[in-house]
């Protein structure tokens, strides 16, 4: 097992519906230590950025909104296999498809609603904890 790092973003709906401690209860769970946390909000351009694979998709507008429309908690999470081991809590990006028990299943309200942002990959995770966090933020 390797020791890694991870970018879990709690998304506007979920910040809302008040369920940030219960999503990182979820995540410190499963083994994962936060070693970054902060609250912000995301601009129009902040979005496109973050989200640059996305961008021109049907589905994008609606995320851009989404993402804008409220507050948002993103932490650095740190652990063995953290990408993975935080997707499995987050589960599938459709909350219909995701797993009972999983963030997604009891806090997601649609595909594009669904409460969490995880990393999926190690350069995805270096590259969206640089887009939050400096390094003096992150222990
Ligand atoms: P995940 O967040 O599970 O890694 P991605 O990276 O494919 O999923 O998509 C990023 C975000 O874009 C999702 N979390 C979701 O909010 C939104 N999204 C992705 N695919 C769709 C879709 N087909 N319809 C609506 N929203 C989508």
């Amino acid at each position: 097992m390797t020791t890694e790092r991870t970018l879990c973003v709690v998304k506007p709906n979920a910040v809302k519906d008040n369920n940030i401690g219960a999503i990182i209860k979820m995540l410190e769970d499963a083994g994962l230590k936060v070693v970054g946390l902060k609250m912000t909000r995301l601009s129009t351009d902040k979005v496109e950025a973050f989200y640059a694979e996305h961008v021109g998709k049907p589905f994008f507008d609606g995320l851009k909104e989404f993402m804008t429309s409220g507050k948002v908690v993103a932490m650095v999470l740190e652990g063995d296999d953290a990408i993975a081991v935080c997707r499995k809590v987050m589960g599938a990006t459709n909350p219909e498809k995701a797993d009972e028990g999983t963030i997604r299943k009891l806090y997601a309200a649609s595909m594009t609603e669904n409460a969490v942002h995880g990393s999926d990959a190690p350069e995805s995770a270096a590259r969206e904890i640089a887009f939050y966090f400096d390094n003096f933020s992150i222990l």
